[in-house]
């Protein structure tokens, strides 16, 4: 059974915004069970874990020899062996995994860095104008993406995924106000959250958290 590795205490506090829930979801919409191996801030950096990951981050994925760090690899990973996130057509996977990285390259990094900035850079003097710019950035990427969703279900025909990783990736916006100027990628956001897989996979995290010594 596949091992992946996972915050003992997550800072977000069992949201759900850490990157392991990711793959959780995908070995949920797939049907593999996996074991989750807790990690601390601490353990992470060490060296039996950087044997997992060079940057000392969860997720990793581990299964017989093979060690796998990025959640997008893993996640791409998992969808390269099981049925259900990939389409089977070779264009239409082509397209997916264009999306996937689009999820990971394109649309993430903004909004990664406003939750940064909202963390870290809360007293400093340019934090205004600085979560400013972003929300602009966010703002351009949004409209693109809504542009692109219309009225549709998911980033390409079928759930992917690319749904996975980008609704993902949203969620991270949940509370801003963004989401909502946007209301068919908001509605998109709340399809993903909707699927049974989904739930499992934030059930099962979210349980990590409530479990979670209240020190380390
Ligand atoms: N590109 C890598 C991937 O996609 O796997 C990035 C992995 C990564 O950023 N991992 C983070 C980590 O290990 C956890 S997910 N951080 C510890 C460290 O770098 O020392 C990022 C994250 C952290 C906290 C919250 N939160 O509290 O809401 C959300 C997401």
């Amino acid at each position: 059974m596949p091992t992946i590795t996972a915050f003992e205490r997550s800072p977000d506090r069992g949201r759900g915004l850490a990157r392991d829930m990711r793959v959780r979801w995908a070995f949920e919409e797939v049907g593999q069970p996996y074991e989750v191996r807790l990690v601390s801030f601490q353990a992470m950096k060490g060296a039996p874990h950087r044997a997992r990951n060079p940057f000392g981050q969860i997720p990793t994925y581990e299964d017989g020899d093979l060690t796998l760090f990025e959640s997008g690899a893993i996640v791409l990973h998992i969808a390269e062996r099981h049925a259900g996130l990939l389409p089977a057509g070779a264009d239409a996977r082509a397209r997916a995994i264009t999306w996937m990285f689009a999820a990971l390259n394109t649309v993430e990094p903004p909004i990664f860095d406003r939750s940064l900035v909202n963390i870290l850079e809360k007293d400093e003097p340019w934090f205004e104008k600085r979560l400013q710019a972003l929300d602009k950035s966010i703002r351009t990427r949004l409209g693109d993406l809504s542009a692109h969703l219309g009225e549709a279900e998911w980033l390409d025909g079928g759930f992917s995924a690319a749904d996975l990783l980008m609704v993902t990736v949203l969620r991270r916006l949940q509370g801003s106000g963004l989401l909502e100027e946007f209301p068919n990628i908001a509605a998109y956001v709340a399809r993903g959250e909707a699927r049974p897989a989904f739930k499992r996979a934030f059930d099962a995290q979210a349980a990590v958290f409530a479990n979670a010594p209240l020190t380390g």
